[in-house]
Order: C-alpha cells, then sequence, then structure tokens
C-alpha cells in the first residue's frame, strides 16, 4: 500500500514536470517588452571591462570558464579535470601529471562546484576550487594564472558531490560522498547495502599552496550525500551537509529513496573534531590516493599518499548532529550571518529555514529524536527557524543578497523565489527559462554578497536560442536583482551544463594577473635560456630538442637524422618577455596535442615519429606579420639509418 502511493506520488511529480516544461516550451520566450533598457544595462562598451568575474562550472566538460558580468561574455576556459588540446592541458609532459590518479590518467571528469576562497567570510580572490565529481578529487586555481596548479584525490568517496564548501577563512574543503559504498572497498552483495555501506565526510586542508592534503574523515551512515555549506560568523567552525536515501535504498532510488518523509541535514562541528584529531581520536586507515602540484620549473609533482585519519562519531561526541529535514533536501545553504541554515527540498512543499542558534539549544537540552550510530538527531520543531511556504516546486538552492533576501532556484516550477529572511514570506518570483538547477549571486554564499545580479544556471535551453541538432545550448541568465523586482536582463550560452557559479568584482583580481613568466625564475631542467643555447641532444633512441619560440622563428628550426625507434621531446622555451605573446608548436603526426608556451615558460611535447619522410611543424598562435614564417621540419630517416644528427641554428650544427 504504502509503496503504491509513494509509486503515484512520484509519478505525480513526473507529470507536473512533464506540463510545466510543456507549458514553458509553449511560450514565446521573447521579450515582452522593456527589453531596450535591459540591453543597456548588461551592454559593455568595446574596449570597457566588466564588472564581474563569474567562474561557471563547467560541468561534464570537467573544466572551468570564466564569464564577464553583466555582458555574459565567455573570457576564458581554464581547463581543469580534462584534457585541453587547445593549450596542451593534461597532453604535455609538464603538464599530464596533474591527471593522474590512484586509477592510473583520467583524462576527463565532471565539475559541479566552483568555489572561491574566503578571508573572514569574504571572497579574497586567491584562489578557484572546484571537484571532480566522478573519481574523487579537488583542484585549486590560481586567479594570478587562471591555471590549475593543484589536484589532490579523495580516498573512501565515491561521487565527489557535496564538494568543495569552503570555510571562512579557506582552512579547509568540506567534500563529501554522494555515494556510499563498501568503507574499505571489498567484495560483498550489493543487496547488505543496508547497514554495511558508509559514507565520509572530507575536510581537506585548503589554505596552503602545494600542500592540499586529507585532515581527516569522518564515517557517517550510508546515505547519499548532496550538498554542502560550511558556517560564518555566528556558525563559523560548522559545516552542513544535506542527505537523501536515509532510507538506505540500492536500487531504483527515484521511489525507494523518497519514501521519508524527512532525511537529515548534518551539521558538523569541525571545530570540535579537529580538536579531537589534535588529541590523538580516530585512526590512520591505509588509503591510497594522490596528490598532483605545479612545481618549480611549471611541472608536476606527485605523490601517492598511503593513510587518511578517519574518524567515527564515536571517536568524537558532540562532533556531528543530524537535523531533520523534508523532503530529500538537495541544496544547503548558510545566509551571510551564518544563523540561518535554508535547505532546498526537491519533493517539500516548503523551504524549510532552521536556526543556528536554536540548533546550538536544541543540542544543549538534549532535545533529540534518537541516536544513529551514535549521531544524534534533534527534533524538528527545535531547530526549525521558519518555513517558507508555498514558494513553488522542487526548490533546490539558495543564494542570499546583502539586504535580507534569500533567492532559491525552484526546479519544477522553473523560476526564481525570494523572500525574506526573518518574516519567511515570498516577495517575489521570476520565470527562469527553463527547469533552473544552482543560481548564484556575487558573494552571495559568503559572508560579504555582491547583490546587484543573480544568474539562473538552467537545465534546459529549449526554444532559447538557434538549434544545434539534437543537444541545444547550455544556458545561463542574468537578472537585475536591485529593486523590489528581479529583472530578467540577458541569456547567454556556457559551455558544459553549468551547475553552479561563483563571481567577484573584477577589481579584486583584475590588477593582479601574472603578464609573464620571468626567464630568470625559469627552472625547468630541460629550458633553453638563450638563442645560443638552442640544440639537439641524442641519448640512445631518446632526442631532446632544446627548441626557442621568439618572434618569429623557432630555433632549430630544420632537424635531420631523426630515425624510426626514436622518442623526440621537443622542449620549447618561449624567450618573449611581454604580455599576451604565447607562441604555439604544432607537429604534423603527433597523436597527443599541440603546445601553447606562455612568455618565459617550457613546455614539451613528446613525438614518436612513425613514417620516413620530412614533416613540418610550425607556430599555431597568431603572434606576428611574420606568423606564418615561423615554421621548421624534421626529417626522418630508417631505423638505423646514419644520417647525422644535424640541426639549423641560423646556420648548421
Ligand atoms: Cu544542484 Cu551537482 Cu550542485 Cu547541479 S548540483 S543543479
Ligand atoms: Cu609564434 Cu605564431
Amino acid at each position: 500500500m504504502k509503496k503504491i502511493g509513494t509509486n503515484r506520488w512520484a509519478l505525480a511529480f513526473f507529470a507536473l514536470l512533464l506540463g510545466t516544461a510543456a507549458l514553458y516550451s509553449c511560450q514565446s520566450g521573447g521579450p515582452s517588452g522593456g527589453f531596450a533598457d535591459a540591453a543597456s544595462a548588461v551592454y559593455v562598451a568595446p574596449g570597457e571591462y566588466d564588472e564581474f568575474y563569474a567562474f561557471m562550472s563547467g560541468g561534464f566538460s570537467g573544466n572551468v570558464t570564466v564569464h564577464g558580468l553583466p555582458s555574459g561574455r565567455l573570457l576564458k576556459t581554464v581547463p581543469v579535470f580534462s584534457q585541453f588540446p587547445e593549450n596542451g592541458w593534461g597532453y604535455s609532459e609538464e603538464t599530464k601529471g596533474m591527471l593522474e590518479t590512484s586509477w592510473g590518467f583520467i583524462p576527463w571528469d565532471d565539475s559541479h562546484h566552483p568555489q572561491l576562497s574566503q578571508t573572514d567570510g569574504v571572497t579574497d580572490g586567491r584562489w578557484l576550487f572546484i571537484n571532480a565529481n566522478n573519481t574523487p578529487r579537488v583542484a585549486r586555481i590560481d586567479l594570478t594564472t587562471f591555471e590549475t596548479d593543484e589536484i589532490l584525490e579523495i580516498p573512501n568517496s565515491a561521487g565527489n558531490h557535496a564538494s568543495p564548501f569552503i570555510t571562512e577563512n579557506t582552512e579547509y574543503l568540506v567534500a563529501s560522498t554522494r555515494f556510499s559504498v563498501p568503507i574499505p572497498q571489498r567484495d560483498m552483495p550489493i543487496s547488505e547495502y543496508k547497514g554495511n555501506f558508509q559514507g565520509t565526510i572530507s575536510f581537506i586542508r585548503a589554505d596552503r599552496p602545494g600542500e592540499m592534503d586529507v585532515a581527516f574523515q569522518i564515517v557517517v551512515p550510508g546515505y547519499n550525500y548532496d550538498l554542502s555549506n560550511a558556517g560564518r560568523k555566528a556558525s563559523a567552525g560548522w559545516a552542513f551537509l544535506t542527505t537523501y536515501n536515509t532510507e538506505e535504498a540500492h536500487t531504483l532510488l527515484e521511489v525507494n529513496a523518497s519514501r521519508h518523509d524527512k532525511d537529515f541535514i548534518a551539521a558538523v562541528n569541525w571545530k570540535r573534531a579537529e580538536g579531537c584529531v589534535a588529541e590523538g581520536a580516530g585512526r590512520d586507515v591505509p588509503a591510497e590516493y594522490m596528490h598532483n602540484h605545479m612545481g618549480p620549473g611549471r611541472l608536476t609533482y606527485s605523490e601517492v599518499k598511503r593513510s587518511v585519519r578517519m574518524l567515527e562519531p564515536e571517536d568524537c561526541p558532540n562532533m556531528i548532529f543530524f537535523l531533520p529535514t523534508p523532503k530529500s533536501p538537495h541544496g544547503v545553504d548558510v545566509d551571510p550571518s551564518g544563523e540561518y541554515i535554508a535547505a532546498g527540498g526537491k519533493l517539500a512543499a516548503v523551504i524549510p529555514v532552521h536556526s543556528f542558534t536554536k540548533m546550538l539549544q536544541a543540542i544543549e537540552n538534549q532535545d533529540y529524536e534518537t541516536v544513529i550510530d551514535g549521531i544524534p538527531v534533534l527534533r524538528y520543531e527545535a531547530v526549525l527557524a521558519g518555513e517558507v511556504t508555498e514558494p513553488g516546486l522542487g526548490p533546490l538552492h539558495t543564494e542570499f543578497d546583502d539586504q535580507g533576501y534569500g533567492y532559491t532556484s525552484m526546479f519544477i516550477s522553473s523560476e526564481i523565489v525570494k523572500w525574506r529572511l526573518g518574516t519567511w514570506e515570498v516577495v517575489d518570483r521570476v520565470p527562469a527559462y527553463y527547469s533552473i538547477g544552482h543560481l548564484m549571486i556575487p558573494g552571495g554564499d559568503s559572508g560579504q554578497p555582491w547583490g546587484k545580479y543573480v544568474v539562473a544556471l538552467n537545465k534546459i535551453t529549449k526554444d532559447r536560442y538557434l538549434p544545434t541538432g539534437p543537444e541545444l545550448a547550455h544556458s545561463a541568465q542574468l537578472y537585475d536583482i536591485t529593486g523590489d523586482r528581479m529583472r530578467l536582463l540577458l541569456d547567454f550560452p556556457t559551455m558544459g551544463e553549468p551547475h553552479y557559479a561563483q563571481a567577484l568584482p573584477a577589481h579584486i583580481i583584475k590588477d593582479r594577473q601574472v603578464r609573464i613568466f620571468p626567464l630568470e625564475q625559469n627552472t625547468h631542467p630541460h629550458a633553453t635560456l638563450g638563442e645560443g643555447r638552442a640544440r639537439v641532444e641524442r641519448d640512445g633512441n631518446i632526442v631532446r630538442v632544446y627548441m626557442i619560440t621568439i618572434r618569429t622563428h623557432f630555433t632549430p628550426d630544420n632537424i635531420e637524422g631523426i630515425r624510426l625507434g626514436d622518442t623526440v621531446y621537443f622542449h620549447v622555451t618561449n624567450l618573449e618577455q611581454d604580455w599576451d605573446v604565447p607562441h604555439g608548436f604544432a607537429m604534423m603526426g603527433a597523436r597527443n596535442a599541440e603546445l601553447l608556451i606562455m612568455p618565459g615558460e617550457t613546455r614539451t611535447l613528446k613525438w614518436v615519429p612513425q613514417r620516413v619522410g620530412v614533416y613540418p611543424f610550425y607556430c599555431t598562435d597568431f603572434c606576428s606579420a611574420l606568423h606564418q614564417e615561423m615554421q621548421g621540419y624534421v626529417r626522418v630517416s630508417p631505423a638505423g639509418s646514419d644520417v647525422p644528427l644535424l640541426y639549423y641554428t641560423g646556420s648548421p650544427n
């Protein structure tokens, strides 16, 4: 009986979802008047800058894109977890180690949640972090170079979705398993999931570049852990994570994980956990995971880590509590004051908001409904601050402005709903085209929002753009939120499915940009720090080409004496010391990628010649009027040939 009821209920929601999509697809979706004015609000005149940098997750592209706001213009793709042929990321000898994992080389992933570093709860523009969802990892992007310079794998995790959510001084990234699994991994029947599979919540030390590490992991019941958010101000020292599937179902989750009226928000006192670990609580458990970072010489340094500190709830009493929360909650978001914890119960009819103060009181009073695996479950009514009633359908994620309002994305009813903190009344709503997932206000997930715009990150675009075959453009929309009513200003496409995004005022990082890498600091072991040092060296079957590039030639530009069976490394050093003068390098028949070499940098392409002949290489980046003259030849002779090694550095050597 119960099962049938749940089925019907799920079906009803599905029908509603289809109905909603149909409804929207019938609308024109076009301007409804007043858009001339909107156009001028997003117009950034030629030669002028956008006001904000927005960092958009690349979703299943595994990378990050950078857009300007309000224009929506795409400024850059920052490759992170996926190879990127445009600049050789993950293909060049210097960078491919960044994609090494305990499973070997993995050249793609799925990234969802960009997080900007914070100081005292305020976005500080030092770094951007993002998760790899599939093969659990987190990455650090340096915002002076817009390059990924560190990737850490997370052991005992499966589906690193509730990740990476940053504490208010960037002490930790909070990262949790979406999928519970046997820990440690072992061969066992899936039907024995319940009670045997477990989740983990990882705390990753994040504030020391090059030294990211899993400080400790908390072992939690075998639920799905979906999203997370760290406390701030009042609630600094805590982290909050949503759970679903508290039913511990392992099949047909669409029905079986929707039975409970309430799942939980897990509230973790990480300051306390940190204290317990410092006192020796928990145990060091064998684990194998990789840490890769860009170090001296701009080379990848990789290290295999072999153990992790794991804490059970019993090891550290009062470290973790469950807050009952309706109904398969997705997002959890803490307001700028740190007092309110809003949940997005994707199947719930309300937006429940918990009070941090009441939570502390309930803990003090031991106002528990029950205790699960050593984790006290607080009473819903004892922790609830209020419920936003009739918000719409399918609440997912909430962001905040600096005027005391929350903005929640409603997936099913496809709208943004604005509500007031404290009174919980809905004050405005505006449609999103269509099926909004995350939304983003610059700083709207920190102690200091810049509440000028909200960006909707949508799942479906339908009729919004010129159609492009079976897959349509991914879409974001920009709304002005400075007035009483939200106002749609702009649609703009994104690269890869946009999940979350974060943004900051451009002035915070604009003037900190690295323009060149000084040649005198180039410590790459195969750098060529001057044209006179360009050369070719053979060591058995290994040939190293010490090549320089400067407008508008390569040295050496002709190479003979290469034989089948050789492996050739082109170590190309760009001698330019000017901003925005990279050179490219492409070798015919190379089976990896091109290189794009920044001024002062050395990058290496590995090439295994396959055919006898004479083959060209050239510069792929239109660098000057004589760019087309940037070329050279490599002569490939048969194996065992006695053609001598010869290279031209202006004259033959
Ligand atoms: Cu809601 Cu992966 Cu943050 Cu997408 S998640 S929407
Ligand atoms: Cu160098 Cu084109």
